[in-house]
């Protein structure tokens, strides 16, 4: 049964590598704050907390998210660790890094090997990872395609964001 946005219960679970990342995230709270779509965010490092890393994803479906974004910079493979260990889309934001102009981190996230995607926006774009969760809920959720319906038309009107 689809879980109703008003419950509460966190919907998408948003992941960085570093809380160095959690300005460049920013974006993605305001987004699913708009829509009033329920998120968690944590701290949780595919190479500093890798046991961490893999339960979480392994939990995610059980405990009710339906979303997973995973941001890391450089070759950190945050994204990738998620999606090997859950069956839920997973949603990857490489971050911007004065290293290499972020290709490390592009590369690692959106090269991934066929059989495990990861949906991949663009470098530090958490307003568009967002945005594709939110589209992905609104498959089952009709006043999520309502809302989506809007927002468009709003950029179509100059909205910027
Ligand atoms: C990655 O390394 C993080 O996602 C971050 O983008 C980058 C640098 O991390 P810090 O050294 O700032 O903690 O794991």
């Amino acid at each position: 049964m689809t879980k109703a946005l008003d419950d509460g219960d966190p919907l998408v679970g948003i992941v960085m590598g570093s809380s160095s990342d959690q300005p460049k995230m920013q974006a993605a709270n305001f987004i699913l704050e708009r829509f009033g779509v329920p998120f968690e965010s944590n701290v949780i490092s595919a190479h500093r907390t890798p046991e961490q890393a893999h339960e979480y994803a392994k939990l995610a479906e059980d405990r009710g998210l339906e979303v997973i974004i995973a941001a890391a910079g450089r070759a950190a493979h945050l994204a990738g660790v998620m999606a090997a260990n859950t069956i839920l889309p997973v949603i990857g934001v490489p971050i911007y890094t004065d290293h290499l102009g972020g290709a490390d981190s592009l590369y690692s996230t959106v090269q991934m090997p066929s059989g495990v995607p990861v949906a991949t926006v663009g470098l530090s774009n958490a307003t568009n990872a967002a945005i594709l969760a939110v589209q992905m809920l609104a498959l089952a959720r009709p006043e999520l395609r309502h809302q989506l319906r809007n927002f468009k038309k709003e950029l179509s009107q100059g909205l910027k964001i």
